[in-house]
């Protein structure tokens, strides 16, 4: 499959044996940077001070300096334009990626201010690009909502660029500043005439910031900010990529807003009932909209968000649509006897098969939890709680069909649920799982720390066979599988529990799985999956992937699971063995063992399979910590994921195979 969309960082032998110790590092400077600074006056100091430190801890400011760091930059200036249109002044947004991957933002707002600010005695315009967390200064009326870090990036994006230029059309004037690396190399200048008015931002990321790449991925900023044209009725945003023979683009509009959404989410399913219900209220500065669908499927979609920014962690407003959701459906089927007086149907159950998206919008947005990523606003969860409550049983009592329908899944999802918990009691009797006795295809380690412990899952017997006389049992655990592996897309809970190729590896893990999952229990905090680099082994991966993404959710949050990097050929002159992981790699080695001459021979072997290889090459390729490259799978974009899975794995063949047609050329990497 296209792993890319899965978002695989790399991280080199290197990180990857250092992850622990430097979030540990990290802790202690957060400490030490709070102590220093504010004792500057001068307001220049205040500027080089203010975005040094931004460029001296680049994932304070913007989460990372890797792949998602850098895409992060745009949304912080596109963000800027939202927050115009938000105010009412903004009707489109353009976002082009120019050749040499820098960024251009264009916004047909009022344009950033260029009268001079009375505390420095510069033009506003300046301000803005130069002093950290300028932007909410100028609130100018109108509806501001603030989220995150919204209508204060400018200066972080400015810090972080190689260049940076902005173009202001206001006053019938065109105004132009030049930033290099967070200084100004052109104060503000009237370069010409203009009749219309908005803003312009041009900036080329650092690359000694964002040291593993700088490239910008098209699909990545595609999927985001449409996105922010669902959340943002009516704002056309386009995106157009200029790079040199990847020229491509799209624009998007959306009059349904989020009704239109759900709609999108649920494509390539099906919907239980024709028409997306939709609600919406308002109470003081507070404004809640709700849109969802049901679908045949058994997985729920919840997407939900705080002023546009996407809360993955949920939160109050999430609390409120599902507690609502809950008493409303049972209160209508007691009502309508579909229901017996004893029946009752859980949270879950009137959630399986929903595609649901909440946006919400305040004025004091309160970000909570690990990573910010949770609404904490109890006065929303009653907002929420109270529109649904109302709303949806209206809806349920003009729409009896749509009611019947809802509450039939509802109670078959709660037989389900009773026959999945009956499963998972006798296997866990059978097994003695309670015992903490271990199936027979782990190959365990020695060590007792999960976060010190790895577990490899192979794919085929003899690629089990090397890895297990190859790892270093110390804290290396094998688990291998081999033969047709179950789809959990087209299964209900209760079946995987008592297959025979999850069970191992849930019992292994040691977490349990769904609701149960305790991320508490796990039993190694490097989840391996080791497969052949090619169709049959992504297919397998896929396989995990959904399984994991499905039932594991935790393990893909935290980011325990890796894929490992195999090398595709080995290169071999008279004595010297080396191999290679990719093909640009495979040439560079070969001309170095040739030094430069053109007579030596030097033997160039593809690797069929894991397989193939001995267990000390394993060891040696894959699976030492020092020398292995491991690719860990995150998460950020989970739509395109539930979109790939439900494409890949789910029961419609036609798109499946217009998905398959579409990314041919991937197929084609990886099976030469
Ligand atoms: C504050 C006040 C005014 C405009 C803006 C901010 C503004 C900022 C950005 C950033 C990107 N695009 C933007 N568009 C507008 C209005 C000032 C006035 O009324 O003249």
């Amino acid at each position: 499959m296209n792993e890319d969309k899965l978002n695989q960082e790399q991280l080199t032998p290197e990180e990857d044996q250092d992850l622990t110790a430097l979030d540990i590092r990290d802790g202690e400077d957060w400490a030490g940077v709070s102590q220093t600074e504010h004792e500057y006056g001068g307001s220049e100091i205040q500027v080089l001070e203010g975005l040094e430190a931004v460029r001296k801890r680049p994932g304070m400011y913007i989460g990372s300096t890797s792949s998602s760091g850098l895409h992060h930059l745009v949304y912080e200036i596109v963000d800027n334009a939202i927050d115009e249109a938000l105010a009412g002044y903004c009707k489109n947004i353009e976002v082009e990626i120019l050749p040499g991957n820098a960024i251009r933002v264009t916004d047909d707002g009022r344009g950033v201010p260029v009268d001079i600010q009375p505390q420095t005695g510069k033009p506003a315009l300046e301000v803005v690009y130069t002093v950290l967390h300028a932007g909410g200064k100028f609130g100018g009326g109108g509806y501001k909502v603030s989220g995150g870090l919204h209508g204060v990036g400018g200066s972080v994006v400015n810090a972080l660029s190689e260049w940076m230029e902005v173009q202001v059309h206001k006053n019938g004037n065109i105004y132009e500043v030049k930033f290099a690396r967070g200084a100004m190399t052109q104060e503000m200048t009237i370069i010409g005439t203009t009749d219309k008015t908005g803003t312009i931002v041009t900036f080329k990321p650092d690359p000694e910031m964002f040291t593993d790449t700088t490239v910008y991925d098209y699909d990545i900023l595609h999927t985001r900010l449409r996105e922010e044209a669902f959340l943002n009725a009516g704002l056309r945003i386009s995106i157009q990529d200029k790079r040199e023979g990847q020229e491509q683009g799209d624009e998007m509009c959306y009059a349904g807003g989020i009704r239109e959404f759900v709609t999108f989410l649920n494509t390539n399913k099906t919907p239980l009932h024709e028409s997306v219900i939709y609600m919406a209220g308002q109470k003081d500065d507070a404004i809640a909209e709700i849109a969802f669908q049901y679908n045949d499927s058994y997985n729920e979609t919840m997407l939900s968000f705080a002023n546009n920014v996407h809360t993955p962690e949920g939160g109050m407003h999430e609390d409120g649509f599902k507690r609502a959701l809950t008493n409303v459906l049972n209160a209508y089927g007691k009502r309508m006897k579909i229901l017996k007086d004893e029946d009752k149907v859980s949270g879950e159950d009137c959630r399986e098969g929903i595609t649901v998206v909440i946006s919400v919008k305040l004025t004091e947005a309160q970000f909570e939890g690990q990573t910010k990523a949770k609404l904490g606003n109890s006065e929303i969860r009653t907002l929420v709680n109270a529109i649904v409550t109302e709303k949806f049983d209206q809806y349920l009592e003009e729409n009896p069909a749509v009611g019947k329908a809802i509450l039939d899944k509802a109670l078959t999802a709660n037989r389900a649920r009773e026959a999945a918990r009956k499963a998972r009691e006798s296997v866990r009797r059978k097994t003695g799982l309670e015992g903490g006795q271990m199936p027979e295809k782990l190959q365990d380690c020695n060590e007792r720390d999960p976060s010190l412990c790895e577990i490899y899952i192979v794919e085929g017997d003899s690629a089990g066979g090397s890895a297990i006389q190859g790892r270093d049992s110390r804290f290396q655990a094998i688990l291998s599988m081999w033969g047709k592996m179950l789809n959990v897309e087209k299964a209900r809970a209760d079946k995987i529990y008592g297959n025979d190729k999850l069970y191992p590896m849930i019992v292994a893990l040691g977490a349990g799985i769904g609701e149960e999952f305790d991320i508490s229990k796990l039993r190694y905090h490097k989840i391996i999956i080791m497969a052949d680099a090619d169709v049959d082994g992504a297919h397998i991966r896929t396989l995990l992937l959904t399984f994991f993404f499905r039932y594991m959710r935790p393990l893909i949050d935290n980011g325990y699971v890796y894929s490992a990097v195999p090398p595709l050929y080995k290169l071999t002159r008279g004595k010297t063995v080396r191999v290679a992981y990719s093909d640009e790699e495979r040439d560079a080695i070969s001309a170095e063992l040739r030094g430069g001459n053109p007579n030596v021979k030097v033997d160039i072997n593809r690797f069929k399979g894991l397989g193939e290889m001995d267990p000390h090459e394993l060891w040696e390729t894959t699976m030492d910590p020092e020398k292995r490259t491991l690719r860990r799978i995150t998460l950020d974009d989970a739509i395109a994921a539930d979109q790939i899975f439900t494409v890949l794995m789910g029961e419609e063949v036609e798109p499946r195979k217009q998905w398959i047609e579409r990314n041919a050329q991937y197929a084609v990497n990886i099976d030469i």
